[in-house]
């Protein structure tokens, strides 16, 4: 690993063909960047939709000397497009990918189109806990918040681990 690549944690989703579809995406990005982590994986229900498929979630650490924008416009939508992810008005419309950049080393960035950390961080539990178990004393670059702080304000109700699949995405990266 290069001294100067930075440490990255992109937050999964997916509830269109999820197993296939975070395949999908882990393969494409493994050519990207290096894939370091993978947490375990969730079965959860959609926030705020009655009448949605369950989705799968979870988190991928990666190591790279990409600069952040480039992470997330040139790779991670990118792969998102190929993964035919549609942009809707709605916020919460079904997707066969969703990949957010949560953290980018100890940055803070604060611009119109890229949020670091991102604040879903501290609202959702199948990003926090998933991130809380490859970083376990992560402390927030902006607000020097520990995540464990974070997570005895939410909640791990509605996720059930998918060890299966957890294992499955691990061999294909060899961790
Ligand atoms: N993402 C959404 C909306 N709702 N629900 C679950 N369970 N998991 C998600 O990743 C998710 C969601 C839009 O960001
Ligand atoms: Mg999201
Ligand atoms: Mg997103």
């Amino acid at each position: 690993m290069d001294n100067n690549a930075v440490e990255a944690f992109i937050g999964v989703g997916s509830n269109i063909q999820p197993e296939r579809n975070i395949i999908d995406a882990l393969q494409r990005l493994s050519k990207h960047v290096d894939i370091t982590g993978i947490s375990s994986f969730y079965k959860t229900t959609p926030l705020l939709r009655e009448n949605q498929d369950n989705y799968l979630n979870g988190v991928w650490q990666i190591s790279s000397l990409m600069p952040p924008r480039e992470l997330k416009f040139g790779v991670l939508r990118m792969i998102e497009e190929e993964l035919h992810r549609s942009r809707e008005s709605d916020k919460y419309a079904s997707r066969t990918i969703d990949l957010d950049l949560l953290l980018y080393g100890d940055r803070s960035i604060h611009e119109e189109d890229l949020t670091i950390p991102d604040p879903d961080i501290f609202k959702r539990s199948f990003i926090a806990f998933p991130l809380s178990e490859l970083n376990p004393d992560l402390i927030m670059p902006d607000t020097k918040k520990p995540l464990i702080d974070i997570l005895s304000a939410l909640s791990m109700e509605n996720m059930i681990p998918d060890i299966t699949f957890t294992e499955s995405l691990r061999k294909m990266v060899n961790l």
